[in-house]
C-alpha cells in the first residue's frame, strides 16, 4: 500500500529490512549501541563489523543514546547505504510518556535523513519486539507522525515501512488507510 504526503511517497511492504535498498534503514537499537536481538541483531549481522566500530565510536563520544534520539552510521555490507540508530519506549507505565518518546524516534530519524540529504529511508516497526509496544498503538504513533513531518519541508522522496509480519502489515495498513481517508489524501493500494 502506497500514499503520498506533500511530495513523498509512503510505502507499506511485507520484508526484511536488511535487505532493503536505500540511502538509510533504521535500527530500533538499545541505549548501548552494541547490537542486540531482533532488527538490531540482525542488522549488525548482515552489515558486518564496520557499523559496530562506528557505534563504539559514537557511545565513547556520547555515553549512552537517550530514547528518541538518532545517530547515523554508514550502511557496512547492507545495500542501504546509512544506518540510521534510534531507540525506541519500552512500553511499560505510561502509555503518553511512550508515544511521546515513539514520536521523536521516528521524527528524529527523518530529521536526520533530512540533514544528511538521505531521499530514501526505511523503518522497521520500532518497539513493538522485545519493547513490547502494541502494534496498533505504535501503528497509529508511528504514521501519524511520518505524515506530520512529510506536511514540513523535506528532501525526502519516499519513506518506506518495512514489516515483519503479514499481520503488522495489516495493522499499518489499516492506520495509514484511516489517516488518508479522513484527509482525502491520494491513496493507491496494490
Ligand atoms: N526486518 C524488519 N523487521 C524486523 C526484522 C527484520 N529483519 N527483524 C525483526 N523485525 P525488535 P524493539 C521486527 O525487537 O521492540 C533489540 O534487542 C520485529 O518483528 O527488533 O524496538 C535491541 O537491541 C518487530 O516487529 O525491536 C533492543 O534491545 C520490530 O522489528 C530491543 O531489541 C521491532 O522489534 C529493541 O526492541
Amino acid at each position: 500500500m502506497e500514499a503520498i504526503f506533500g511530495h513523498t511517497k509512503l510505502i507499506l511492504e511485507l520484508g526484511d529490512l536488511t535487505r532493503h535498498r536505500a540511502g538509510a534503514i533504521v535500527n530500533a537499537a538499545n541505549s548501548s549501541l552494541m547490537g542486540g536481538g531482533g532488527v538490531d541483531g540482525a542488522i549488525h549481522r548482515v552489515g558486518g563489523h564496520a557499523i559496530l566500530k562506528e557505534c563504539k565510536a559514537i557511545i565513547s563520544q556520547i555515553g549512552r543514546l537517550a530514547p528518541g534520539k538518532a545517530v547515523i552510521t554508514t550502511g557496512g555490507n547492507l545495500p542501504a547505504e546509512n544506518v540510521i540508530h534510534t531507540v525506541g519506549p519500552v512500553w511499560h507505565g505510561d502509555p503518553r510518556q511512550a508515544a511521546r518518546i515513539l514520536a521523536s524516534a521516528y521524527r528524529e530519524s527523518l530529521m536526520l535523513a533530512d540533514k544528511m540529504a538521505i531521499k530514501t529511508i526505511a523503518f522497521p516497526s520500532i518497539s513493538t519486539g522485545a519493547y513490547g509496544y502494541p502494534v496498533q498503538a505504535a501503528a497509529e504513533t508511528a504514521v501519524a507522525e511520518v505524515k506530520k513531518y512529510l506536511l514540513q519541508e523535506t528532501y525526502l522522496e519516499r519513506v518506506t515501512f518495512v514489516l515483519f509480519s503479514r499481520e503488522d502489515l495489516k495493522t499499518y495498513a489499516e492506520v495509514l488507510e484511516k489517516v488518508t481517508e479522513t484527509d482525502g489524501d491520494f491513496t493507491v493500494k496494490y
